[in-house]
């Protein structure tokens, strides 16, 4: 494909190609996008149904699109689906989550939780047939094994898990935030470098048949905006 590339301040540029919406559209496809997203719930009972790796590979680049600071994209997807390496994370992570919900937890963080019925099974990090676990890398690294600086890695990190999140429930599957406290134990299990720290973990997969989800119910506009 021939790019209209024009060279700014030495840097090569490529035009933008905005598509173009009325405004009617662009109202309708905000709402839209809204309404559909408002549909979103955190899921804690997966089918194990398996997923087409093609799926998780155009969700991750989707994830991959988001903004990071200077562009360093400082982050790595690790994908697990064996059966084996799945066990030994549903293990440390409940030994882990054991030692949060009798002690490390006080009182109003487990009475906070308790309407969303958490505790410390974990299940779904055996059932689902994905699980996607998010490191930040807190530096680069280049072929010669340099230190390279990356910038905003937390806020990177995280827009890039908002894409994700997203980019699942736009597939029609479902996921949650699982983030076992400690998460250290997942660095040496996946062998991942020194540069890299766990960050998320996301189970992907269908739901389970006929389940049910606390009845939350989200801010109000006027609760979440302030007009200036
Ligand atoms: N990490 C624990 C506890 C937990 C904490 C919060 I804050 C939640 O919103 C949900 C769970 C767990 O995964 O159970």
């Amino acid at each position: 494909m021939n790019k209209d590339i024009k060279i700014i301040e030495g840097h090569p540029h490529v035009r933008y190609n905005a598509k173009s919406y009325t405004e009617y559209e662009v109202i309708t496809k905000a709402k839209a996008y809204f309404e559909d997203m408002d549909l979103r719930r955190s899921v804690r009972e997966f089918s194990d149904k398996p997923i087409p790796k093609e799926v998780i590979e155009a969700i991750i680049k989707t994830a991959s699109t988001a903004p990071s600071g200077a562009h360093k994209q400082p982050w790595k997807f690790c994908v697990v689906s064996s059966k084996a390496i799945k066990k030994q994370i549903r293990k440390a992570a409940e030994e882990e989550e054991m030692a949060s919900y009798d002690g490390r937890m006080n009182e109003e963080w487990l009475k906070d939780l308790k309407p969303l019925g958490t505790d410390h099974n974990k299940p779904f990090l055996e059932i689902a047939p994905y699980l996607i676990i998010v490191f930040k890398q807190t530096y680069g690294l280049d072929n010669e094994g340099n230190k390279k600086q990356h910038y905003y890695v937390n806020e990177s990190v995280g827009l890039a898990c908002g894409f994700l999140i997203s980019a699942i429930h736009q597939a029609g599957l479902v996921t949650l935030t699982h983030t076992p406290s400690p998460m250290n134990f997942l660095t040496k299990l996946l062998d991942r470098p020194v540069n890299e720290k766990p960050f998320l973990l996301l189970p992907v997969g269908y739901p389970a048949d006929e389940i049910y989800v606390p009845d939350i119910k989200r801010k109000e506009l006027e609760g979440v905006v302030v007009y200036y």
